[in-house]
């Protein structure tokens, strides 16, 4: 049998995972009382395939036995299932919004990163990533003012599952951007992407579900040959 906690929601994670991230914000956020099993993917114990047999991070164990899995499905969960905390808005063209901006950072923005680190020996394939990633944050950077033009979040004053599902993976994104001597801070068109990367980065939750430099550059070394 695989340990977990008989009272509260077992968050089986790793610093690391931006996907993992965004659970372990949204339960801080929703002040769900959990306890953290820490997986290292690099050497996963025998009984985390008991618990999910994808043997995935992030993965969710309630107090009745029933297991939770995929990121994005385990945050709107947490936020339906506490909606005193606000991270879902209640409108239904409202929660539209939400799943059109996930959606679009997910086909867009992520795979973006993952070419740049994939290929940065690569000058003209690296340049090119450059500009379709300026373009794509642009986009973003669009999204976000016409959603709200003051902010600082996707919905202005409210920090929604909008934000945690994307804001993981802008910590890697810029990462993958140092990495490989590219930056991002003088760009023009991202003045209201920067203030939403900030404050959502200032957050305690943020803060104390991300893992070290040094842990997240030691896994992105896999990624890059
Ligand atoms: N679609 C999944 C993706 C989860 C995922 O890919 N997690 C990675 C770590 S970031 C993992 O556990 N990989 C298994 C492994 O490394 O063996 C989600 O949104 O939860």
């Amino acid at each position: 049998m695989y340990p977990y906690s008989e009272t509260k929601i077992s968050l089986y994670n790793s610093k690391i995972c931006p996907y993992a991230q965004r659970v372990a914000i949204a339960l801080e956020e929703a002040k769900i009382s959990h306890e953290n099993f820490e997986i290292d993917l690099s050497n996963k114990p025998e009984w985390f395939e008991e618990v999910n047999p994808a043997s995935k991070v992030p993965t969710m164990r309630l107090p009745t036995g029933e297991i939770i899995v995929e990121s994005f499905l385990m945050i709107e969960y947490i936020a339906e299932q506490y909606p005193e905390s606000k991270l879902m808005p209640e409108s239904p063209l409202d929660k539209y919004k939400v799943r059109f901006f996930v959606e679009y950072f997910g086909t867009k923005v992520i795979p973006l990163m993952f070419k740049l680190i994939h290929a940065y020996k690569d000058e003209t394939v690296k340049a090119e990533a450059y500009s379709e990633i300026v373009e794509e944050l642009r986009v973003v950077n669009k999204k976000l003012l016409e959603n709200s033009d003051t902010g600082p979040f996707f919905f202005g004053k409210d920090f929604t599952i909008a934000d945690i599902a994307t804001i993981t993976f802008v910590e890697r994104l810029e990462m993958a951007l140092e990495i490989t001597n590219l930056e991002i801070k003088s760009v023009s068109g991202l003045e209201r992407y920067n203030v939403w990367k900030s404050t959502i980065m200032a957050k305690p939750s943020y803060i104390s579900s991300l893992a070290t430099r040094e842990e997240l550059m030691e896994s992105y070394k896999k990624f890059m040959k």
